[in-house]
């Protein structure tokens, strides 16, 4: 089973790999310039797993939806890989972190949208190796794909989201240099209003450093004024 398993990563890895310019025939539906909707999805380590290498992207429709563009949270080397058919993006890299035993967010793919309600997401590659080339199981976690921004989840990105934002930022990272190192895995109680509620920490950390700090209040601020077209990493 475990070959098995090994021969399907590897065919996932070489055809994200051989296919480079497979998208460049439907450019048309993707995103218009102007796009200001990003989505992202995290890939992070909970404990120390000896991860040599991790083959990461997702699968995504292609409508109004730009091509997921691979990035660096954890230091390593990232190279990016993207393929996909018809109406179909497919597209990721692989990742050498540069400390084996690492813990906390790895890397995250982000796509951009012209409205928020364009992401159809249709598959996720998740596969970590040890220095053998060996697959190491359920190494790395996947988080669920979110809207950028989109705090109170619903579709807006307004001043909603930035009282949460601030809030949950404030609690943990009380001063203009905090920066505090969440856990992907954990939840944090936010209360605005009167009214807590649970928000998973990676949601709070806008600019993708694994930190929550002043940066994500500015970065925020800077989008919804208009001077920030997306949340780019
Ligand atoms: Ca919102
Ligand atoms: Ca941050």
């Amino acid at each position: 089973m475990k070959n098995v398993k090994a021969i399907v990563a590897a065919l996932s890895a070489a055809v994200m790999c051989a296919l480079p310019a497979a998208n460049a025939f439907t450019a048309d539906a993707y995103a218009q310039s102007g796009a200001r909707f990003t989505f992202r999805k995290n890939f992070a380590v909970s404990s120390a797993k000896n991860i040599d290498h991790l083959v990461f992207g997702v699968k995504c429709a292609t409508a109004h939806t730009d091509g997921p563009k691979a990035s660096k949270i954890a230091s390593g080397t990232l190279t990016p890989g993207a393929g996909g058919n018809a109406g179909v993006h497919n597209a990721g890299g692989t990742f050498y972190p540069s400390n084996r035993n690492m813990v906390g967010g790895m890397v995250s793919v982000a796509m951009v949208c012209d409205s928020p309600y364009d992401y159809v997401e249709k598959g996720v590659t998740n596969y970590a190796y040890d220095a053998n080339n060996k697959l190491i199981k359920d190494a790395v976690g996947a988080g669920p794909t979110f809207l950028v921004g989109d705090l109170d989840l619903d579709k807006d990105i307004d001043a909603k989201d930035y009282d949460i934002l601030f809030a949950g930022v404030k609690k943990v990272a009380p001063y203009s240099w905090s920066k505090y190192k969440f856990s992907y895995f954990g939840y944090m109680n936010v209360a605005v209003g009167g009214v807590g509620r649970n928000y998973s920490f990676y949601s709070f950390d806008i600019n993708d450093d694994g930190y929550l700090s002043q940066d994500d209040l500015d970065m925020f601020q800077s989008y919804n004024s208009g001077n920030l077209k997306r949340f780019p990493k």
